[in-house]
């Protein structure tokens, strides 16, 4: 079973995203899926009102570099939230846990790290079919997905001064 999450969305609730600078780096593995991802997660942002000159896009070989790409886009870029883009399809060796884990891993440290959202964006599935149905098919789309939660805790961390307060405005 799955669900759609986010990916049918209600723009009025959500915060106004017309001033945000939004990071997306992409895993270049199974590039077919994460460029669908991509698009979806980039049309998303416009049509919420992110300007096409701050969506910032770095390419990274495959999803366990999501994590020294999120990094490399937060020291050097001053963006609002940083969506991470995968997919990691299971194959007939244990690759797939040991990367899955280590992004997971790695993108909640950036998140104690870095007072900044950082969105995990990754498909983890067991055929290129099921993740292929999660990036725009019949199980909704994780790329709009992590547009949609960027936006709400870019807005979220606006309320909060905290975070301007301990380094980063
Ligand atoms: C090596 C590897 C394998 C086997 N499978 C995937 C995958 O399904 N999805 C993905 O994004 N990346 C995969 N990789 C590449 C690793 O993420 C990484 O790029 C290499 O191990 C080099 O560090």
């Amino acid at each position: 079973m799955s669900t759609a999450g986010h990916t049918g969305y209600d723009k009025q609730s959500l915060p106004d995203a017309s001033g945000f600078r939004i990071g997306i780096v992409v895993a270049e593995w199974n590039k077919e899926i994460t460029e669908a991802l991509y698009q979806g997660a980039f049309s998303t942002l416009r049509d919420c009102g992110v300007a096409e000159d701050q969506i910032i896009r770095i390419d990274v070989p495959g999803s366990f570099e999501l994590i020294a790409g999120a990094r490399s886009m937060v020291e050097n870029e001053k963006v609002n939230a940083v969506i991470c883009l995968g997919c990691i399809i299971q194959g007939e060796t244990r690759h797939f846990d040991f990367i899955a884990q280590a992004v997971s891993n790695g993108l909640a440290m950036l998140s104690v790290r870095f007072p900044m959202p950082f969105v995990f964006g990754v498909l983890t599935t067991a055929t290129s079919e099921q993740a292929r149905e999660r990036a725009g098919g019949p199980h909704g789309h994780k790329g709009v997905e992590a547009a949609i939660t960027a936006i709400r805790m870019a807005g979220l961390r606006d309320q909060f001064p905290l975070g301007k307060k301990i380094g980063f405005s």
